[in-house]
Parts: C-alpha cells; sequence; structure tokens
C-alpha cells in the first residue's frame, strides 16, 4: 500500500482528521458517516499543514475577510506576496462559495450572513512565497453564533473538533464597533477554561498562536488618529511592500503598536491580552478591511471593492 494512505490529514467534508481509504474516484475519508471523496492531489502531496480556524462573534466579518483574501489570491488578483507566488484550491466546492461571493463583491454586491454553523473548511496549496516553504492552508470559518454561548457539550461536533485541530485562531474583532457585541476576554475564556480542565489541556493551548485581527479598517481611520495610533492609520492608507524582511519588521510593529490599542481602548482587552500571552504559543495583532470602502445599508458597497492589509493575518501565522 502506498505510504500515503497511513497519512492522517484532514477531511474537508466533516474537518475530523482520517486515513484516506480507497475509493471509486482515488480516495475517501474513512470515518464512520462521512465516506468523502478526497482529491488525489491533496492525498499523494502529502505538504505540511497549517490550520487557521477563525474565532468571533457575529457580525464581525469573518467571513467577508476569508472571502476578500482567498476569493482576490486564487484569482490572482495583485497582491503583495510577490511575483511567484501561486495560490490554488485543493477542494473546489469550498471555495466555489468563497470564488462566488469575491465575484459578488467585485461587483458591489454582498455575500449573505453565514447560515449553518459548520462549514467545510477551504483548502488551499500555497507556494512561492519568500522564506515559507510549499504548505496546505486550511481554513475555518463558521457562524459567530457558537461563540455568543459557547458550550462544547451543547456545539456541533465538527465545531469543537476544529479548535482541537487549529494551528492558529483568528480572532476576529471590529472594534469600537457599536453595532456587535466586541468584549474580547468574553470570546476566548470559556473555551480556555474548557480546553485546560481537559488533561493535556494547557500544552495543547501552548501550541497555538492567536492572530487578533480587527476588522472594518475603514471605520476606524478616524478613531485610531485621534487615540494616538496614526502611524497604524497611515499604515492602512500605505500601499503595501512586497513581503520581506522590512515587511516583516513593520508587521511586528504594528502588532505592537495594536497590543497597546487592545489594553487601552478594545473591551475585554487587558484580560483577554494577559490570558492569551500566558496561555497560547503567540498572541499577535493585525488590522485589515475586507472591503476598503463602507457599504451602503442595503448590501451594496459604496465604491469598488479595495481591500486593505488582508494578507498581514495570514503572514503572522506562517511566520516562524
Ligand atoms: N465597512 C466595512 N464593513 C464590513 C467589512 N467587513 C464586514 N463588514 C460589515 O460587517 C457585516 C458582517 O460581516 P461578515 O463577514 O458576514 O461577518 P461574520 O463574522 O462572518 O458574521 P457571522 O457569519 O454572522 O458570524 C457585513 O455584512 C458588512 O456590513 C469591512 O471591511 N468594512
Ligand atoms: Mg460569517
Ligand atoms: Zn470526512
Amino acid at each position: 500500500m502506498p505510504a500515503h494512505r497511513n497519512v492522517a490529514l484532514l477531511c474537508p467534508a466533516c474537518g475530523h482528521r482520517t486515513t484516506p481509504a480507497p475509493g471509486p474516484g482515488g480516495y475517501v475519508c474513512r470515518r464512520a458517516g462521512c465516506g468523502a471523496e478526497l482529491e488525489p492531489s491533496y492525498v499523494e502531496e502529502a505538504l505540511p499543514q497549517t490550520v487557521i480556524a477563525c474565532v468571533g462573534f457575529t457580525g464581525h466579518g469573518k467571513t467577508l475577510l476569508l472571502t476578500s483574501l482567498l476569493g482576490s489570491l486564487v484569482d490572482g488578483r495583485k497582491h503583495n506576496l510577490g511575483q511567484g507566488a501561486l495560490v490554488e484550491t485543493i477542494n473546489p466546492t469550498a471555495f466555489n462559495l468563497v470564488v462566488q461571493h469575491w465575484q459578488a463583491l467585485e461587483r458591489g454586491n454582498m455575500p449573505p450572513p453565514t447560515g449553518r454553523a459548520f462549514q467545510a473548511p477551504g483548502i488551499c496549496r500555497v507556494q512561492g512565497i519568500d522564506g515559507i516553504p510549499p504548505r496546505n492552508l486550511i481554513f475555518f470559518d463558521v457562524a459567530g453564533g457558537v461563540f455568543d454561548k459557547w458550550d462544547p457539550n451543547a456545539t456541533e461536533p465538527g465545531i469543537v473538533s476544529m479548535f482541537g485541530l487549529a494551528d492558529v485562531l483568528w480572532v476576529i474583532c471590529s472594534a469600537l464597533d457599536p453595532q456587535v457585541k466586541p468584549h474580547l476576554q468574553l470570546l476566548m475564556q470559556a473555551y480556555v477554561n474548557h480546553t485546560t480542565s481537559h488533561p493535556g489541556g494547557a500544552a495543547l493551548l501552548r501550541r497555538k498562536r492567536v492572530v487578533v485581527t480587527y476588522t472594518k479598517a475603514d471605520r476606524l481611520l478616524s478613531a485610531l488618529e485621534k487615540l494616538g495610533y496614526a502611524d497604524v492609520a497611515n499604515y492602512l492608507v500605505d500601499d503595501p511592500a512586497p513581503v520581506d524582511r522590512e515587511y516583516r519588521n513593520v508587521l511586528k510593529y504594528v502588532s505592537g503598536r495594536l497590543a497597546d490599542f487592545t489594553c487601552k481602548y478594545v473591551p475585554g482587552g487587558p484580560g483577554f491580552h494577559a490570558m492569551c500571552s500566558a496561555r497560547f504559543h503567540s498572541l499577535d495583532y493585525a488590522v485589515v478591511s475586507a472591503l476598503g470602502c463602507e457599504t451602503d445599508g442595503h448590501n451594496r458597497l459604496t465604491q469598488a471593492v479595495n481591500p486593505r492589509r488582508i494578507v498581514d493575518p495570514l503572514m503572522l501565522s506562517l511566520e516562524r
């Protein structure tokens, strides 16, 4: 039997780790009740993988960030990952939706809110990024409603499994937004308590990274300026530099400035920062705008979609 059939990989349909079984078109998931087909290139080119899970209350911008990031990367739109960077989809069904949503945005239409709690993750292969060996990226997006009352015993098993598998948690927060519940510590405390109450839980957390991503930066600009973060506001407006050492230094600088902003101005920020610094492998901050402009309140964009800094959380997630 080829060695790759013994490699446990993540099944995009059920969100569990599986060793592939032979199937009609190549391979299928071995888990009872799933049996989904697995793409041969996914099974046979077993690249190292990074699992990224989006965590955040409803309406904070998880789906639009993933739509802008993955839709534009797969589309080959201009980005600062470098000329040789190649991003390819592995499970076309999950990506069809992302690409449809991205194309809707390019026509000025907003995609609908995330209905089902657990969605199949999107998997893509990235290569040719300076300093980052080829790897598979696996993105989970869930409906934020599950975080409003995080109860692992009552939550869909796919979501609990997602938390266990994630290498990086993207904590998605629309800071200073009166329309959405923004308490950062509440978002993570129940999950951290639950995990550390199990044997090995504290060690599991110490292997995970946290990247807080402040969304809807187009709405934050003037507040950032007023509160003494004009450097961060300028960073959002400037055109992104290509991914190189200097860019990485700037990312870390901005991350530090946003840590300061978190502890001073974000509800639940100081407790969150202290807890995540102590519990997780690393804690970084980024700020993005998936749209780059405001919506008109009727699901239309007021200008052409113009994402800002959406590659930053990804780069913070892939750094060693
Ligand atoms: N101005 C502005 N608004 C945004 C941006 N991103 C998201 N929004 C607004 O926030 C709303 C919610 O964004 P979603 O990405 O659907 O939020 P979500 O976190 O996926 O929400 P759930 O799926 O309900 O958990 C959108 O419909 C937009 O109105 C942005 O970059 N700029
Ligand atoms: Mg969503
Ligand atoms: Zn499966």
